[in-house]
């Protein structure tokens, strides 16, 4: 079974929630929704989103209580996305196959509706119940994309010249800048279920796993980052051994846990060969 098949339900939850998000927004000004609008529906895969939910439902909750707290990491990841894309950053002309948000209105829209779409996200976290999930939401979620994670992994990208950084480096950019996401992702799930103490450590130690793997699987399909300071082959078993500890832990949550074993495997077949 695919991901999209496996997922479908949650993926359907996460389009229909979004797309009511967003058009309740095509209030003027028009253009900054459109270019808002765009950014979110060019066919992301909703990794981030997916991993909430099947957390929250690992960890005893109802997916549907995390939803607030998946469509802000989504929100927050196209909007990361949006900037990256900018002149100023990577200077990309096409993101999953389509112009970039600035190529098609503009880069002060671009610039705007990553701005946007990071202030919804923030509503979006007010929404949880009860109150005090909502703050702890909040506290991880805004330590992840910031400085001390998101933000943090992106400068210290910028800085470090591409031939010259070493292996421990390339794995400090990408838990911050890559895995920070994705490990509050899996850590906000938890907090919506309301999980024991002993649920969030395993949930975030596989959050870890699982960003830091994301990473290089998508290193090993550009054959950039890390395949530039080690072998595919290397780069490959990095990957899968972070991938196989993502479902030991996994593993620990009992029999709820099959989502999330089918969400680390589906990130495995991912890897080419
Ligand atoms: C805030 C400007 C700014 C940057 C933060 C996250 C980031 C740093 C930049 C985005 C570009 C990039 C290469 C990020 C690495 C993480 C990654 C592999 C993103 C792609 O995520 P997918 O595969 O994308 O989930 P889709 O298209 O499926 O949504």
């Amino acid at each position: 079974m695919t991901y999209e098949q496996y997922f479908k339900r949650y993926l359907e939850m996460i389009e229909h929630k979004l797309k009511g998000l967003l058009r309740a927004r095509e209030a003027r000004p028009l253009s900054i929704h459109k270019a808002m609008q765009y950014a979110v529906f060019t066919g992301g895969k909703r990794f981030r989103p997916v991993l909430a939910l099947c957390v929250c439902k690992a960890c005893g909750g109802n997916p549907r209580d995390a939803l607030g707290a998946a469509l802000a990491v989504e929100l927050i990841h196209t909007y990361s996305l949006v900037h990256d894309d900018l002149p100023a950053l990577d200077d990309d002309d096409t993101r999953r196959g389509k112009p970039t948000c600035h190529k098609k209105f503009g880069e002060a829209n671009a610039i705007l509706a990553g701005d946007a779409l990071l202030t919804l996200a923030f509503e979006w976290i007010t929404k949880i119940k009860p109150a005090q999930r909502a703050v702890h939401v909040l506290r991880e979620i805004s330590k992840a994309a910031g400085t001390q994670g998101m933000i943090g992994g992106q400068v210290a990208d910028l800085e470090a010249p591409a031939r010259k950084k070493t292996l421990a480096e390339h794995d400090f950019i990408s838990r911050f800048k890559t895995g920070a996401l994705i490990r509050v992702s899996a850590a906000a799930g938890a907090i919506a279920a309301g999980a024991t103490a002993r649920e969030f450590q395993m949930i975030t130690r596989y959050g870890e796993c699982l960003g830091l793997a994301f990473q290089i699987v998508d290193d090993i399909l550009d054959k950039d980052g890390y395949c530039k300071v080690m072998s595919i082959k290397a780069a490959t078993q990095k990957a899968l051994g972070l991938i196989d500890r993502a479902k030991k832990e996994a593993k620990l949550l009992g029999a709820e846990a099959k989502e999330l074993i089918f969400l680390a495997d589906s990130l495995r077949q991912r890897i080419p060969g």
